[in-house]
């Protein structure tokens, strides 16, 4: 296992379907006196209670209205009536949430899993973790040392009770940490000029100017979050552990990563079997910081948001092989960009090495592409640009098949939906 390299359970992408059903009612209304009226009542006279309510001008037809009704249903059969309620009086009933998938999708209206609409519905997925720090796998090196396990319960405190819009609380790092992230850091940045792409090496010098980056100790969450922020209005928000493959790509649609906050166990300074803060600063963050790669991620983002559960298959993988372990070509060289790369230093010279196979990245292909998760990959994808990468994907997303289209709107940090593409 390389190190740094994300671990076996990346895999295990299936959201577990347990009540209450979180769902939204997504319907619009015509400009029309007591139509919002006509629509509460009918949802209230089936005693639910709303978690939130939002009406928004529609997109789509100029004075129409959109409303977003949020609750918790107790089973499929409940959505099927609220839906079934507001068709007399709403256009375009739609239905955001995972009660269609456990059965009669037939009878519903068009049903969509469920994914976050504004930058705080993020907030829901913090305990959704699927590998608790203090439930390590019996092959950790921290699983048998009960202070490495008390610190790690400690810090992902922060990630559990962590709100959108709040600063991330700083970590007081021990000595055995800063040493830990020294020999790592040593080490991965002897080969950064040789390996890493340019828009890596473009950034670092800034991440040490500015963001505290260097040997001495473990930069701190917050100041880089803010660094990304202003270079490219990407932010970090710490987690406790691994993410469903659906929420952690869901939160990229907003332009956050969720990133770990602890670090791997100082036994083996070099190998980790999960995502640390060590991955995610050396070899996440410097990428964040570019545009175009940031406009990339985004892209990989918002093609997650409602798909099925296959297809959030295919856009695991392709994050897999472009944001973990992707290679692009430079002039008449190929670097890595890819994290998972970046922050091993075995597999970082073993992909440019002549030995694995290389291929053009095509998204149809990749996104089929089978891969092992605890050896180097056999086989890495080259992509001719970010830019490039970013289009191949879009177009990719745009063969997916979803009832609507989806646009992030910064300056309201949510999401519009588009009926229909
Ligand atoms: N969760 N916290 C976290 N960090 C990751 O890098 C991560 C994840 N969940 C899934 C995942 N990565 C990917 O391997 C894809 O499944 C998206
Ligand atoms: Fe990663």
């Amino acid at each position: 296992m390389s190190a740094a390299a994300p671990a076996s359970h990346l895999h295990k992408c299936a959201d577990s379907n347990v009540a209450p059903v979180k769902t939204t009612v997504h319907f619009s209304i015509t400009d029309k006196v007591g139509a919002l009226d006509d629509c509460l009542a009918a949802i209230k006279s089936m005693n639910i209670s709303l978690t939130r309510i939002e009406s928004r001008p529609s997109k789509t037809a100029e004075w129409d209205y959109d409303f977003f009704v949020d609750f918790n249903a107790v089973d499929a059969e409940q959505v099927r009536k609220v839906a079934k309620s507001l068709e007399p009086f709403a256009k375009q009933v739609h239905i955001v949430g995972n009660a269609g998938a456990s059965g009669a999708t037939d009878e519903l209206p068009e049903s969509t899993p469920w994914f976050p609409r504004k930058m705080v519905d993020l907030d829901t997925f913090a305990d959704k973790v699927l590998e608790m720090g203090e439930e390590l796998d019996s092959d950790h090196p921290g699983a048998k040392d009960p202070v490495y396990r008390a610190r790690r319960a400690e810090i992902t405190k922060i990630a559990k009770t962590y709100k959108t819009g709040q600063p991330i609380p700083h970590v007081e790092y021990t000595e055995i940490e800063n040493q830990t992230w020294a020999a790592v850091f040593n080490k991965l940045t002897t080969m950064f000029p040789s390996h890493a792409c340019r828009e890596h090496q473009h950034v670092f010098p800034l991440l040490i100017q500015n963001c505290g980056y260097g040997p001495q100790q473990i930069p701190q969450l917050e100041v880089v979050s803010k660094f990304l922020k202003d270079c490219t209005g990407f932010t970090l928000r710490p987690v406790m552990g691994l993410l469903t493959s659906r929420d952690f790509l869901n939160g990229l649609a907003f332009r956050v990563f969720h990133s770990t906050q602890y670090i791997r166990h100082h036994s083996k300074p070099l190998y980790t079997p999960e995502p640390d803060v060590c991955h995610e600063l050396l070899g996440h963050v410097p990428l964040f910081a570019n545009p175009d790669f940031a406009d990339f991620s985004q892209e990989i983002g918002l093609a997650s948001l409602g798909a099925a559960d296959e297809d959030i298959e295919r856009l695991a993988t392709i994050y897999w092989f472009t944001i973990e372990f992707g290679i692009c070509r430079q002039g008449d060289e190929n670097r890595a960009y890819g994290a998972g790369l970046l922050s091993s230093f075995g597999e970082l010279e073993y992909c440019l090495s002549g030995k694995p196979e290389l291929r053009p990245f095509e998204p149809t292909k990749v996104a089929q592409q089978k891969y092992p998760i605890t050896e180097y990959q056999p086989v890495y994808f080259v992509a001719e640009s970010f830019k490039d990468a970013q289009m191949r994907v879009r177009e990719f997303a745009n063969s997916l098949n979803r009832p609507f289209s989806v646009r992030y709107n910064a300056y309201t940090e949510s999401i519009e939906m588009l009926d229909s593409k």
